[in-house]
């Protein structure tokens, strides 16, 4: 028996991982040479942490408690082996009232442009808060992928963070909420247990496996 934390012991071995640049536009991203898993949300739902936990590497993603913190399109190299190398691309937090309006204004669009016109995104993780479920603006942006992306070009998930804030015998139902409300795949995650990095790892690994760029 390992003495490993169970979320060590859980999804592929992360050969190397390093944050690559932030750009405050889709025209500033690299080409789109390898494949790219993007992560969206509204502010505070856990995004940079779900990154770190998945790399792991702690604060390799800057997270914070003050919501707002990523405002730029955050790059990440990952490599699982030597022929599999492909982007993490951690998105601006939307839904957060307290920033700027001209900075709130700017998200929308950019976060748009990246998901309709990146060629080489072959897979969008939707994080909503497991206690709140989906909200206006995440069931919107589900439906602005449905209508702007086709499924064979990039898979839509819905991932339901913070679930160890819910007492155990209300995980589920929550989770069927959720469910219910995203109609598409739905997992239940945690950053600080590690449950569901397993499942993300696979849905991850079969979106980029294969892929051309
Ligand atoms: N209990 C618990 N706290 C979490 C979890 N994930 C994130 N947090 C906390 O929630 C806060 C926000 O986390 P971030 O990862 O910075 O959230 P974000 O979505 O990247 O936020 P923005 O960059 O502002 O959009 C931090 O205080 C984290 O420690 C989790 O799974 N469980
Ligand atoms: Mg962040």
């Amino acid at each position: 028996m390992s003495n490993l934390p169970a979320k060590d012991q859980l999804g592929p071995k992360v050969l190397d991982a390093k944050f690559l640049l932030g750009v405050p536009a889709v025209a500033k991203m690299p080409p789109p040479a390898v494949p790219e898993v993007a992560f969206a949300g509204r502010s505070n739902v856990g995004k940079s942490s779900l990154l770190n936990t998945l790399m792991q590497r702690k604060g390799l993603a800057r997270t914070s408690r003050t919501p707002g913190c990523t405002r730029a399109l955050n790059v990440f190299e990952v490599q699982l082996s030597v022929d599999s190398i492909f982007h993490f691309v951690d998105l601006p937090g939307y839904g957060y009232a307290k920033v700027s309006k001209a900075e709130r204004i700017g998200w929308g669009p950019m976060i748009e442009d990246y998901l309709r016109e990146r060629p080489s995104l072959k897979a969008l993780f939707l994080l909503v808060d497991a206690r709140r479920g989906a909200e206006d603006d995440d069931l919107q942006l589900l439906e602005f992928m449905a209508v702007s992306r086709p499924k064979e070009t990039c898979r839509v998930h819905v991932v339901a963070t913070k679930l160890d804030k819910i007492v155990r015998a209300k995980q589920k139902p929550a989770l069927e909420i959720v469910k219910s409300m995203a109609k598409v795949p739905v997992i239940g995650f945690s950053s600080e247990t590690g449950v569901g990095r397993d499942e993300l790892w696979t849905r991850i690994e079969k979106a980029v496996r294969h892929a051309e760029p």
